[in-house]
């Protein structure tokens, strides 16, 4: 809309002048006689003074033109208008146009807040419809079954809305092979070094009565006595666990009946004497350590400066059982960090049908599994960790084995045969 003043001799030139400069959509708000030209109020001549503006589709939608005068008239209008009378509806009429302004303005904000809100109710409704959909319930179910930690469990099922459609979790078998294959993704698994520069020394490191002594054990015999497919290499033990009269004999045990050469150290001094003493020698050595809790980490800095004697190409191992916490292992993981420790051997795996806080930990820790032990037999009961091994394990799950492998396929070859 805008607003003009036009002046002219007589009303019809006024007029005239106003269509040709603004067209025919204009609205006349009031006229009024006045004196034009002159110099010094002399010479003047009598004349006319239009007030109006230009109509537009804001004029026809809030309907201001009608008070003043309607859409401009053909003929000369009826009678002058009083001026005084003019401006008080002028007044009224701006006030009117400001009222419907805000007016409009508010309706306007007021359906915009119903369509946000309109919006979000529509997407909530369908965010919680979803959610108690009885896939995602029954997969909930599941996951909450074989303890997956809370933050795992909500991004699979987060995963499950933004990948799938509302339709196709009518198909549970489907989502499950999917879910599967996500979880198999976040499992971590260790890719052992071709190659190894001589020798080779594996420190196990853990919290107490985790396994490792067995491990070692069944380490020692992987390497040591080798396999259908390795052959044995040349592999001595080497335990820091001298003071307590039952590990020692333990350890001894196993390598006297596998014929495995073991050496007892005490201090930094003693380790760093026994690995230059059969450097050349031996192939890989093994360290077992004595366990320690997590939490003393006094204990665990002696230790780590103690193992600084295997010198920067040691490999240090974590031990941890599989049935522990999800909170718990995320602790073990974090206090272990000092010994920048490569993979974690899951053990005991025979004793829980649960993996998934195990799975929840490593992979919100981003580690990777080496190996797996699922059993007190030595040597028989250890694997090289697989994908697959993890999610056959699962409770509640449909697990179609031929299709996790051919989604995770695993080096078989690399998995431990042992001699009959
Ligand atoms: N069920 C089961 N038991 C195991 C497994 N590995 C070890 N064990 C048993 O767990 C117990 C402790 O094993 P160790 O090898 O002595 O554990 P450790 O970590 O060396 O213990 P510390 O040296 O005292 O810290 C023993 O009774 C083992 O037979 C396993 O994979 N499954
Ligand atoms: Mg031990």
């Amino acid at each position: 809309m805008e607003y003009f003043v036009e002046q002219a001799l007589s009303y019809t030139e006024c007029l005239n002048k106003i269509r040709t400069k603004y067209g025919e959509r204009v609205t006349i708000l009031y006229h009024k006689n006045i004196r034009i030209g002159g110099i010094f109020g002399l010479f003047a001549k009598d004349g006319v003074e239009i007030t109006g503006f230009t109509a537009n589709n804001y004029a026809k939608n809030v309907n201001v033109a009608t008070p003043a005068s309607s859409i401009i008239p053909s003929s000369e209008p009826k009678k002058p208008l009083d001026f005084e009378e003019e401006k008080g509806r002028l007044l009224k009429m701006g006030n009117a146009a400001k009222k419907e302004e805000s007016s409009r303005t508010k309706i306007i904000e007021e359906v915009r807040s119903i369509i946000k809100e309109a919006v979000s109710t529509t997407r909530d409704t369908a965010a919680s419809e979803q959610d108690s959909h009885p896939t995602l319930v029954r997969l909930r179910e599941a996951l909450g079954l074989n303890d997956f930690s809370q933050n795992y469990i909500q991004n699979i099922i987060e995963r499950c809305k933004k990948e799938n459609s509302f339709e196709n979790f009518n198909n549970y078998e489907a989502v499950e092979d999917k879910v599967l294959e996500w979880i198999g993704e976040t499992i971590l698994i260790y890719q052992e070094a071709k190659i190894y520069k001589k020798p080779r020394i594996m420190v196990l490191v853990g919290p107490t009565g985790v396994g490792k002594t067995t491990t070692i054990a069944k380490l020692a015999a992987i390497y040591g006595i080798g396999n259908s497919s390795k052959p044995p290499i040349s592999v001595r033990v080497i335990t820091i666990d001298t003071y307590r009269m039952g590990a020692k004999s333990q350890i001894e045990a196993y390598c006297n009946i596998m014929e495995i050469p073991l050496s007892y150290v005490e201090d930094y001094d003693d380790l760093k004497r026994t690995i230059a003493q059969y450097f050349d020698e031996v192939d890989l050595f093994l360290v077992d350590t004595i366990g320690k809790s997590p939490r003393d980490s006094a204990q665990l800095g002696e230790m780590k400066q103690l193992l600084d004697a295997c010198g920067p190409q040691a490999e240090v191992h974590l031990a941890v059982v599989a049935s522990t916490k999800s909170s718990d292992i995320k602790e073990i993981l974090r206090q272990f960090e000092p010994f920048n420790y490569r993979s974690v051997i899951i053990t005991k795996l025979d004793e829980t049908t649960r993996m998934g806080n195990v799975i929840s930990a490593m992979s919100e820790k981003g580690k990777r599994v080496s190996y797996i032990t699922d059993g007190q037999k030595v040597p028989s009961d250890i694997q090289k960790a697989s994908v697959v091994r993890f999610l056959v394990n699962l409770e509640g799950f449909h697990v179609k084995r031929s299709k996790i492998e051919e989604h995770f396929p695993h080096d078989d070859a690399e998995q431990i045969q042992w001699r009959k």
